[in-house]
Parts: structure tokens; sequence; C-alpha cells
């Protein structure tokens, strides 16, 4: 397998991120956006009037492809979809960042429409909970994502993803101090070509930008945590199984046996053999 080069790994350590440049081609970017726009057409989870982070179930989504979007649980609607859980080149290196005790907790299609209403935001992942929680430099994370860009984003306030180099490792204001926007001092908001992955720690405060730039900005989003952790937005579907290779379903929960006390702490043998060699 691939492993990260020593300018990835140094950046992945001190700025908590790293952009993977050209992870698509273009046939692959017109593909995977084509099959986002698809997604309008079907039900599934969105943000509805909910608390904050949780999903309501809709019949079907807005039909303007340039409107916004935030759909959840992408694997049941295309086999594309499951294959970018362990895509090769950018997998690889999740598995290097990760470590071979890893599940697949997450995925998620944004399109950020262009709209003076939206300002962005900027949080870290995995709640109220994950954000208090600061790995070390050496340590493994606990979670991380891989975020697919799917639109050139080559000025700024195109709904660019937005990140704070470095916030992952240190306390950060939260709650009772003034709240962290895109517009903060020491944001970043980076610039990138349609088919560009970036991985990053969710412990990194990050978010999208505003989008004043007259175009819709489409990504994918695929996280990881470690295996003794739950996957945020599915439960094992029978027909999602069926289509994943077995190295596909471990990594969705699938431990080859039923569930028993120990099961994702103490892993099955055959686990570092399925990840590191298991490419369908
Ligand atoms: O760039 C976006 O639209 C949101 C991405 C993000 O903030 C996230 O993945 O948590």
């Amino acid at each position: 397998m691939l492993t990260m080069t020593k300018e990835q790994r140094r950046a992945w350590d001190i700025d908590g991120y790293f952009v993977l440049e050209g992870a698509f081609d273009p046939d692959e970017v017109a593909f995977h956006a084509a099959e986002i726009d698809n997604l309008r057409a079907s039900p599934g989870w969105e943000p509805t009037n909910l608390q904050r982070g949780h999903y309501g179930w809709v019949e079907h989504g807005d039909p303007d492809p340039e409107s916004f979007m935030d759909r959840r649980d992408l694997l049941s609607y295309h086999q594309c979809f499951i294959d970018l859980i362990d895509r090769p080149g950018v997998f690889d290196l999740v598995v290097d960042i990760m470590g071979p005790y890893l599940a697949f907790s997450m995925s998620q299609a944004i399109v950020r429409a262009s709209t003076t209403e939206f300002e962005g935001y900027t949080h870290t992942d995995g709640g109220e909970g994950l954000r208090r929680i600061r790995v070390t430099e050496t340590s493994r994370p606990l979670a991380m994502k891989a975020l697919y860009l799917l639109t050139d984003v080559t000025e700024e306030d195109a709904a660019n993803f937005t990140v704070f180099p470095g916030s992952h490792m240190r306390p950060f204001p939260e709650l009772d101090e003034p709240v962290v926007t895109p517009k903060t001092p020491g944001a970043v908001p980076l610039m990138g070509k349609a088919g560009d992955c970036v991985l990053f720690s969710h412990s990194l405060w990050h978010g999208p930008s505003q989008n004043i730039s007259g175009r819709a900005r489409k990504t994918l989003l695929y996280n990881y945590c470690q295996q003794f952790m739950r996957p945020y937005d599915y439960a094992m579907v029978a027909e999602v199984a069926e289509r994943c290779s077995p190295r596909q379903k471990r990594l969705l929960g699938d431990l080859g046996f039923d569930f028993r006390p120990g099961s994702y702490t103490y892993v099955p043998e055959d686990q570092i053999e399925l990840i590191m060699n298991g490419a369908a």
C-alpha cells in the first residue's frame, strides 16, 4: 500500500490536514458530480428542523442541482459510493494515518449553493464530546475525513473548505468564547481543483466559507474512525453488504462472526491481512 510522503506526514502532524491533488481524473469528477445530482430524486437523510447535527428522512431533495444539499448515508444509492470506501490511493493513506484497526463511519454529499444568505461556519467533527479530545502529535487520530472536491475552487468566498492549521493540537475558542467563523484570524480558505482530496483530522477546526461565487460547490465526504468507535450514520444493510468486498464489509462492521462482547476492541485475527491486502 502507498504511504504518506515525508511532506504529507509533516503536514498531517503539524497542520492536521493535507491535500492530495488529482485524486479523481476529470471523467471521475463528472461522473461523481452527476451521481450527487441524482441523489436529489431519491428519499434520504437531510437536515430538517431537528437539533443541530441530526438528520431527518425526506422523500426527495430540492431538484435544482445548484441548490443546497446535504445528504447522508450514501452507500445504497450507487456502487460508486461503496467503491469510494477503500479507493486505492486515498484509502492507502487513510490506513497509513489511522492504522489497520479502523472502521468506515460516515458518507456525505454536500452542495453549497451560491447565496448571500449563508456566511459559512466552523466546527470540529464528532460533536461536543470528540471536540474536547486532542490526541498528541505521535498518536493516531480517533477519526478523520477524506473530502473529495468536485468543483474547482480558485478564489475566496466560493465555499472554500476553510481550516485553522494546527488547531487539532491546541485548545481553541469554544462555547463561552467568541464563535469561530471562516473569517476569524488564522483561517486558511483552501483553493483546489475538482478531483483534489483533502485528508483532515476530526479535531481540526474547519468548515465551509460563504459562497458568493455564482456557482454551487460539490463535495463528497468519507469519514473513518478507530474500530472501537461507532459509525455515525448507518446500520449494516443486507443489500449494501451484498455489493461489498470482504474488506469493505469489514470496514462497515462485519467481523465475519456475530457480535460478541469484546469484538470491536480485540479484532478478528485476519484484520491486518484483510485491510492491508484486501483490495477487491
Ligand atoms: O465543506 C463543507 O461544505 C463542509 C465540510 C465539513 O465541514 C465537514 O466535513 O465537516
